[in-house]
Order: structure tokens, then C-alpha cells, then sequence
């Protein structure tokens, strides 16, 4: 008999034999494209009830802005805007709660506070990141970026960008595994959008295929992002949702198990009609 893959959050096992939408909760007042909606406790648990209503298996919170030219935020206001956050999706909601940030402190004190997840869009480059994840008994997303939020879309370069995200995303898994983090733990993500033009996003979208084929679960942010703008013609922010759908049901085919998006009752129904007429589930091309 198949086993079920899952995936190990500090003791909660998701299983991943279909895709999983993980919903985006901003608690930043300059967020990427919300608008800061959420900054503050109530608004963000009612939000966060409203996302799993909607299909999100898990709840990625966000205290620090990572949008193209963003600054980083000092750390005691990243701590007071995700923890209470954190802490009350796991009161009032008992909600699977990932947290992204890229700072050790913040890895450490959310984890604590109940979260099951880190998401590092910095791939846990930060001095001391790799041991505090690999402590913590949550599961890990990896991502790659070229640079910082800051400098990222100054003039991106890659001899081949798939190979070169592959390979760093390869090498932190295996620090990981190194550190004695079980695989069950381990996420990783290209980092659509994060030091990339757009002709590398595409070449790496095309690359997903080989990235699944790593063997870690691999998760896919695309939602509302710049690259989905340029397919369709510069559009704004406000009219990337059918497009940024089309794309998570794309990343979803080709083997993608995790989707971060802001639309979550839109990516639901995309992938409830994927999975009932692609005739196949949806773990793999
Ligand atoms: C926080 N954040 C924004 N975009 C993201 C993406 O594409 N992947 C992950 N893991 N996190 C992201």
C-alpha cells in the first residue's frame, strides 16, 4: 500500500496527497498588497477565520513586509506584531499557523507561541536561522532569493536560474537533514518573484517539474505577484486574482503540494474542478 506523504508541523501531521493552500495573513501596516488590512488582533483572527472558512489549510502570518525595495523592521516590532497574532489563531482558533519571518528571535518566540510552521523567505541564511528551525519541531520552508527585499530586482542574474535555485535549495535541505531535521519537516520553494525577472520566473515556473522531483514538498507563491501582472498586460494589483489562480492551478499540476495565495476561496474551487477533470490527483505531471 502507498503511504501517505505528510508533512510533520511540531507533531501535526498535513497530509499532503493533495495540494494544501496556505492563506496570507499580513500584519504589517506597508503589506504588499493588502494594504495592511490586518495590523490589528481582532481584524487579523476574524481574516484568518475567514481564510479557513474558505479552504487555507494553514496560516501564514507576516510581520515584515517582503515586497520588492521593503526595509527590514526592528525586531521587537516584528515580535509585537506577530506573537499576539500567533497566540490568538492558536486560542480562538486552533489554526495551523505558519510564521513567516526570517529572523531567529522571531522563529524562536513564534514557535513557542504555538506556530507549526517557518516560512524563510531568506532560506535561513540569517546567522543562527539554520539551528533555531532545525530546534524547533516545526516544519521548515526553504526559499530561494537572489539579494534582499531591499535590492532584489536590481538586474537579477543566473547562468541558469532553475539549475541555481535547485541546487541552493538542495544544499539547505541537506544542512537541514545534517541538523537532524526528518524530511517530513522539510518544505522548499524557488521563490517566484524574489530576485528574479520575469523571464526567470517563467524558465523556473517551467522548471517545477525537476524541483518535485527532488523529493521535498514543494511549495508556490505566485498570488497577486508582478510576474502575473506582466502576462497579462501590467495589470494592477487589484486585477491579478483569475490570473494568479491559473498560475497555483499550473504550479498545483505540475506537482506543486503547497500554494500561498490571498485568494483562498477562488484557488479552492480552481483545484476542486482540476482534481475532479484532470482525471488524475493532482501529485504530479
Ligand atoms: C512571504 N512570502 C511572499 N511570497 C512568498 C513566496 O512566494 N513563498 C514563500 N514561501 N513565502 C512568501
Amino acid at each position: 500500500m502507498l503511504e501517505i506523504p505528510t508533512l510533520n508541523c511540531a507533531g501535526t501531521l498535513l497530509r499532503l496527497d493533495r495540494p494544501l493552500i496556505m492563506g496570507v495573513l499580513n500584519v504589517t501596516p506597508d503589506s504588499f498588497s493588502d494594504g495592511g488590512l490586518f495590523a490589528t488582533r481582532e481584524s487579523a483572527v476574524a481574516q484568518a477565520r475567514k481564510l479557513i472558512a474558505d479552504g487555507a489549510a494553514i496560516i501564514d502570518v507576516g510581520g515584515e513586509s517582503t515586497r520588492p525595495g521593503a526595509e527590514t523592521v526592528p525586531l521587537e516590532v516584528e515580535l509585537e506584531r506577530v506573537i499576539p497574532v500567533i497566540s490568538a489563531l492558536r486560542t480562538e482558533l486552533d489554526a495551523l499557523v505558519s510564521v513567516d519571518t526570517s529572523k531567529p528571535e522571531v522563529m524562536r518566540a513564534a514557535v513557542a507561541a504555538g506556530a507549526g510552521m517557518i516560512n524563510d523567505v531568506n532560506g535561513l541564511r540569517a546567522a543562527g536561522a539554520m539551528d533555531v528551525a532545525a530546534a524547533s519541531g516545526a516544519a521548515v520552508c526553504v526559499m530561494h532569493m537572489q539579494g534582499t527585499p531591499r535590492s532584489m530586482q536590481n538586474q537579477p542574474r543566473y547562468r541558469d536560474v532553475a539549475a541555481e535555485v535547485g541546487a541552493f535549495l538542495s544544499g539547505q535541505a541537506e544542512a537541514l537533514r545534517a541538523r537532524g531535521v526528518e524530511r517530513e519537516r522539510i518544505v522548499v520553494d524557488p521563490g517566484f518573484g524574489f530576485g528574479k525577472t520575469l523571464a526567470h520566473n517563467i524558465a523556473l515556473f517551467r522548471g517545477l517539474p525537476a524541483l518535485v522531483a527532488m523529493g521535498y514538498p514543494v511549495l508556490v507563491g505566485v498570488s497577486r505577484k508582478s510576474m502575473v501582472g506582466s502576462l497579462l498586460g501590467d495589470r494592477p494589483i487589484t486585477d491579478r486574482m483569475t490570473g494568479s489562480v491559473a498560475a497555483a492551478m499550473l504550479a498545483a499540476h505540475a506537482g506543486a503540494r503547497i500554494l500561498r495565495v490571498h485568494d483562498v476561496r477562488e484557488t479552492a474551487d480552481a483545484l476542486a474542478i482540476l482534481e475532479a477533470l484532470s482525471g488524475q490527483d493532482t501529485g504530479g505531471a
